[in-house]
């Protein structure tokens, strides 16, 4: 069985990072070690969260696992609430990367053309040095134009997104992916460039004029999933397109609507199946 490690926070409540990460990796089959950077009443999209920081304990927990041993196919980052924390995330990936090991990085940090209430622009900086030694980083469009310090847009035309492609494949990224992108009226979708052959690649699904907070870290997930189970790009992308985008329709149905996050639970069997059908 396929081991990841994947580092990010706790919200308690709200359905983003770990408490969406461990549950979709599980049933994708991939055997997931988690790494609790901070535990939260919420996620800071609510007021008035809580917050304790388990910065101090990372280092501790790590040096452990490297002495029993143990070792992983790929390491996946998420939100990490500090600069300081992102040093440290650096040195855990250089304590466990081998030639072989897949680093994806979700530059969590904002949406809709703004960094999320706990972040600013040095902080940006900072999770672009991550991004540099990451073989795939998916970042939305926003986090994109903090990271490369290219102006937001509210839209893109395909040779913008390329150039931005471009600029985050200059910063480090080997296969940087670009989430939220449409190339065509009424889709949306992910579009990628790999460094090593120069070359592009997407793919778009419908777009349900709805948003909802997690997405982005159900999307992550997935990607995430299928590049460690082996996924060719393309089947990559669009398992977690079309996942992301059930889980949308399905929240959609909720009287409940409930903003804070999608029931992505309900959906589980088709990823499933659909993880099943890619078998490689
Ligand atoms: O969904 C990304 C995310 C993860 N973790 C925390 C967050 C957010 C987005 O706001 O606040 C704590």
């Amino acid at each position: 069985m396929k081991r990841i490690l994947t580092i990010q926070d706790i919200s308690c409540f709200g359905k983003c990072s770990l408490t969406v990460a461990l549950p979709i990796l599980s049933a994708m089959g991939i055997e997931t070690v988690i790494l609790p950077t901070a535990v939260l009443s919420t996620h800071t999209l609510f007021s008035g969260f809580t917050c304790k920081d388990l910065s101090d304990q990372l280092q501790a927990i790590t040096h452990h696992w490297q002495q029993e041993g143990i070792t992983f196919d790929a390491i996946y980052t998420g939100y990490l609430g500090t600069e300081e924390e992102i040093d440290t995330v650096i040195d855990i990936i250089a304590r466990f990367r081998n030639e072989k090991t897949l680093v994806f990085v979700d530059p969590a940090m904002g949406d809709n053309g703004k960094l999320y209430p706990a972040f600013n622009e040095a902080y940006a900086k900072k999770n672009a040095s991550l991004c540099a030694i990451a073989d795939i980083a998916d970042p939305n469009l926003t986090e994109a134009s903090y990271l490369t310090g290219k102006p937001y847009q509210e839209t893109w035309s395909e040779k913008e997104i390329k150039d931005m492609l471009l600029a985050l494949a200059d910063i480090g990224t080997k296969t940087p992916i670009l989430t939220g992108v449409s190339l065509s009226d009424g889709k949306t979708g992910a579009m990628g460039y790999d460094a090593a052959t120069r070359t592009f690649f997407s793919y778009q699904n419908d777009r349900i004029p709805a948003a909802y907070h997690g997405t982005g870290d159900i999307f992550s997930s997935v990607l995430a999933g299928a590049f460690v189970l082996g996924m060719d790009r393309v089947a990559a992308m669009k398992i977690a397109a079309d996942y992301t985008a059930q889980t949308i329709a399905e929240t959609l149905k909720n009287p409940e609507n409930p903003w804070y996050g999608v029931d992505f639970e309900s959906v589980i069997p088709s990823l499933v199946a659909a993880v099943q059908a890619n078998q490689v």
